[in-house]
């Protein structure tokens, strides 16, 4: 059924034929196989049902795509690698899914302007790994950066692992290549580090979750490889302690390019699950933290480092990845928890972010709350880019859980969350979102007034409102 707000003024079959003529029968999937696969994220709550899913492979073939939705009042999903958590993606309201997969040319690596240019369709490891090619360095790093598509990344305003020493999605893009609802293609591609020549359209995309315009194009920042990093884990006593690390880097000067923590539960769950999977510590802890520093100079910056956590009382154990092999497994227990509790359980996520100088008042309080709300077959994990004040709050119950009911269950506890996070000033989506899943809650975030100037960009931008209708906010 096409979206409510919206009654398309072409039959099904005569948009299809339309497309078919435009890319060719290859490129526009309407088996139900594909439209299931196609028409779906990784949040898999929300039934895929696209009207059909076209393949474009140009800047001028989705221009043609949306200029005949937007004439014709077809509602349009723009997506990219799938990989979103919280159903950005999903068409499942009769759109046209409009994946951007072919358009993954690499056009250009500028090695003295440090700028790549790319297609919205190129994965992030294609990107990172151009990078590496010359020489240099795409320092946005997530743990789906195989499948992820920089198109899908802009969209969301992605963050990753090395957003503390980097930024995120926003710091890298220099300039973008946007089509319109009207098909218009706005060209935002100059790539200069300064331009304050009028307001920055680009910025105003970046993170829209594909309601304001389809990411065709981007310019991206490079830079310099980092050097000999350096990498450990430590097992810490008490949640106090980890902004207190967090302290003791910045005043040591440490060069920090990662600070994660996970859980006691996730590392369990992550060594069940993962195959190969080890830690490097005898006794259990209650938190870990992984640390990874830059360390250019040639003394033992880490182990000092360490030293001194040690001697505040603020580390129990630590261990240090003593080659490429060790890297790669400690940082694995990190970066496989997502897919190690979608295979442990059924999951409900959470992605919030406080002030750091918050989070401990704040996980004392959900301490308490999650003591007196917990069913006992529900496990509550944590983990996260805790040196970002981001933290993600998985909520895991056994797969033979009726699912209606666990999401009922874990949505009580998670509004007594967003209620608490609120009274702390911060934000229900760190940085996956909004989505499908999400929008009855930005109300704990964003004002009135936020969301009201929202609604009203978006119909400036699209007055049909043919773009990802549903998502972030309804109309
Ligand atoms: C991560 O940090 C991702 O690994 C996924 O943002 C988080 O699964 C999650 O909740
Ligand atoms: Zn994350």
């Amino acid at each position: 059924m096409p979206h409510k707000h919206l009654s398309p003024k072409v039959m099904r079959s005569d948009a299809v034929a339309f497309f078919k003529k435009l890319l060719g029968e290859t490129y526009v999937l309407t088996g139900e196989a594909d439209l299931k696969a196609w028409g779906t994220d990784w949040t898999k709550v929300f039934e895929p049902k696209p009207l059909c899913v076209v393949l474009p492979s140009s800047t001028e073939d989705v221009s043609k795509i949306l200029s005949y939705c937007n004439t014709n009042e077809l509602a349009v999903t723009p997506s990219g690698g799938r990989t979103g958590l919280c159903a950005g993606a999903v068409a499942s309201d009769g759109e046209i899914v409009v994946n951007l997969t072919r358009m993954s040319k690499i056009m250009a690596v500028d090695t003295t302007g440090l700028t790549l240019t790319a297609e919205a369709g190129v994965t992030t490891q294609a990107l990172q790994d151009a990078a590496k090619e010359n020489g240099l360095f795409f320092p946005l790093d997530l743990a789906s950066k195989g499948t992820c598509q920089i198109g899908g990344n802009i969209a969301t305003n992605a963050g990753g692992v090395k957003l503390i020493k980097y930024g995120g999605t926003r710091e890298q893009v220099l300039g973008l290549e946007v089509v319109l609802a009207s098909g218009e293609i706005l060209d935002m591609n100059v790539a200069l580090r300064k331009n304050n020549s009028g307001y920055d359209l680009k910025h105003l995309f970046i993170g829209s979750e594909g309601t304001l315009g389809i990411v065709t194009k981007a310019v991206l920042r490079l830079m310099p490889k980092p050097r000999n990093l350096q990498l450990a884990i430590m097992a810490v006593g008490d949640f106090i302690s980890i902004p207190k690390i967090l302290a003791v880097c910045s005043q040591k000067s440490a060069s920090v390019t990662a600070f994660e923590f996970f859980t006691e539960v996730a590392h369990k769950i992550v060594l069940q699950r993962l195959p190969g999977a080890r830690t490097p510590f005898k006794d259990i802890s209650p938190f870990y933290v992984l640390l990874e520093i830059e360390q250019p100079g040639r003394e033992p910056e880490l182990e000092e480092l360490l030293e001194a956590l040690f001697e505040e009382g603020l580390i129990t154990d630590a261990a240090i990845a003593a080659n490429s092999t060790q890297f790669k497994e400690f940082w694995g227990l990190r970066e496989n928890i997502t897919e190690s509790l979608a295979a442990h359980g059924q999951v409900r996520k959470n992605d919030i972010s406080l002030a750091i100088d918050k989070l401990d008042g704040f996980v004392k309080a959900l301490q308490v709350l999650l003591l007196s709300k917990r069913p006992k077959d529900m496990e509550i994990v944590f983990f996260g880019h805790i040196g970002d004040g981001n933290l993600h709050i998985n909520y895991v119950s056994p797969k033979t859980r009726d699912s209606k009911d666990f999401h009922a269950e874990a949505r009580e506890i998670e509004e007594g969350v967003f209620k608490l996070l609120a009274s702390f000033k911060g934000s229900i989506s760190a940085e996956h979102g909004i989505g499908l899943t999400k929008k009855k809650d930005l109300h704990f975030t964003r004002t009135d007034s936020e969301v009201s100037w929202m609604r009203m960009t978006k119909k400036m931008w699209d007055p049909k409102g043919i773009l990802n209708p549903g998502k972030i906010f309804d109309l």
